[in-house]
């Protein structure tokens, strides 16, 4: 980067303001997100999915990040406060929550467009060139500065970040878009049914990933529009962005992840399938979303929990773990693990044996329990004995959530319904 350019840059970025929507219900996760919202939901062992773009923030040199809350925040919250506050790491990042609070009326955040008009003198009073909205819901490594750069120098109104999806992982998950041949966006289109295919490409369409940079001065314009109609959802996928292609100069800019990062992945862990794919690719010998990359760094809430403990059993043997990753404060006795991900304060007793397990927080396994292809929510006490997981149809399966692809979801009231049904001795 050229001395002129560098100095631009970092103009660019003191004239930006971050808001990192982060307050939905994420709703294609059941019982994953029935205390907290899918932004704060745990990801591989030791993060959060919200660290990932707040991450991107913070190695883009981005410092100043409202985040926008509403649907069960507590936890997100607590971990924004421990993890991210107002002095992160040396990167000096400013951090504020912008909780729904009823300010221009007497409704919550009914959109994510509504969530910015509602914080609209707030915004106006960063004296910000420039707002960058992200979408909390995403594992994928970004250099913002690319699209912000972008932005600036196509003179667009709006710009809007995209990445190319095979078509049927788009078709009605996504927004769509054509671009013309300087990538200005000609057609948008939300979450289409039979979304129409890029020429030259095997069947992949143009997605939007939700983040978009606009000029300060037009958002206030378009918010206050928008915020009059009465038809609006207030939503930035479904009402705004459709309004603006004829109009105005909306730019599309292709997703790269960072030069020194190689591969460009990004990943909507909306649905359980996803989640759990998304979670065991990160065994994988070099992991696209690899966190401990020193070139991109993915930073979470430091933790204090007590060191991993390999038990030894009675008969001084040890366990038995492959392809796994462990938190601290893991607790593991005479048992087998393959290709699985345990995060901090999980117990595993003598005799289990886990295959595909993604296991959350504060979760014990019993004896001789076989986990398979499943996903244990925190908090969860697996009784002994148990079998859960693909393949393993008996009796004790009755009540689990099953995804498409066959993965089980196991909650602790799941766990209670199931050992309630059974008769006692
Ligand atoms: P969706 O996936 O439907 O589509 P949406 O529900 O709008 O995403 O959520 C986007 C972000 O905003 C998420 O981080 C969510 O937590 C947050 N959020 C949602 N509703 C909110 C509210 N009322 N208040 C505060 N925060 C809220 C969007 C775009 C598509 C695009 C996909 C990419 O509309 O065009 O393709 O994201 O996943
Ligand atoms: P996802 O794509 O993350 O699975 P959905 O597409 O199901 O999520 O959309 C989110 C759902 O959650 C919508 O029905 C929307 O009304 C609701 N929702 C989104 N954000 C909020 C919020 N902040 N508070 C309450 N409900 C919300």
């Amino acid at each position: 980067m050229s001395f002129a350019t560098h100095l631009n840059m970092s103009r660019i970025i003191d004239d930006t303001f971050v808001v990192l929507l982060a307050g939905g219900k994420g709703t294609r996760l059941h019982e994953l997100t029935e205390s907290r919202s899918k932004p704060a939901l745990e990801f591989g062992c030791n993060h959060r999915i919200i660290d990932f773009p707040l991450s991107n923030c913070a190695n883009s040199g981005l410092k100043r990040i409202g985040v926008v809350t509403q649907y069960k925040a507590q936890c997100l919250i607590r971990h924004l406060v421990n993890g991210w506050s107002n002095y992160h790491r040396g990167f000096n990042t400013f951090l504020e929550i912008m909780p729904a609070s009823q300010q221009v009326n007497n409704d919550w955040y009914s959109g994510t467009a509504d969530a910015l008009y509602q914080n609209i003198d707030f915004l106006k009073s960063t004296q910000a060139k420039f707002i960058l909205v992200l979408s909390g819901d995403h594992i994928y490594k970004m250099d913002y500065r690319t699209l912000l750069t972008k932005h600036v120098e196509s003179g667009a109104d709006m710009t809007v970040s995209c990445c190319e999806v095979p078509k049927h992982e788009a078709a009605g998950q996504f927004g769509v878009m054509n671009v013309d041949a300087e990538d200005k966006v000609i057609s948008f289109e939300e979450k289409p049914s039979n979304p129409k295919v890029l020429k030259n490409s095997a069947g992949m369409v143009l997605a939007s990933m939700g983040n978009y940079v606009f000029n300060i001065d037009f958002l206030v314009q378009q918010l206050e529009r928008d915020a009059k109609s009465v038809v609006s959802k207030h939503d930035f996928g479904k009402d705004i962005i459709p309004k603006l292609i004829q109009q105005f100069h909306i730019q599309a800019q292709r997703f790269h992840s960072p030069d020194n990062v190689k591969t460009d992945y990004w990943k909507d862990v909306g649905t359980l399938d996803a989640y759990w794919q998304a979670n065991m690719a990160l065994l994988e010998q070099n992991p696209s979303a690899k966190v401990h990359d020193v070139n991109w760094p993915i930073w979470s809430s430091p933790s204090c929990n007590a060191p991993t403990h390999f038990r030894g059993g009675k008969l001084g043997g040890i366990a038995n773990i492959k392809d796994t990753l462990l938190a601290n404060g893991v607790t593991l006795n005479e048992c087998t693990i393959s290709r699985s991900l345990l995060s901090h304060n999980v117990t595993v007793e003598a005799g289990a044996n886990l295959t595909g397990a993604v296991i959350l927080p504060n979760v014990k396994v019993g004896k001789n329990v076989v986990l398979n292809h499943c996903i244990i929510d925190q908090n969860c006490e697996i009784p002994a004995g148990i079998k859960i997981g693909l393949n393993l149809h008996d009796d004790e399966h009755r009540g689990f959530r099953i995804s498409q692809q066959g993965v089980v979801l196991v909650n602790q009231k799941m766990i209670d319904n199931l050992t309630r049904k059974q008769p006692k001795n």
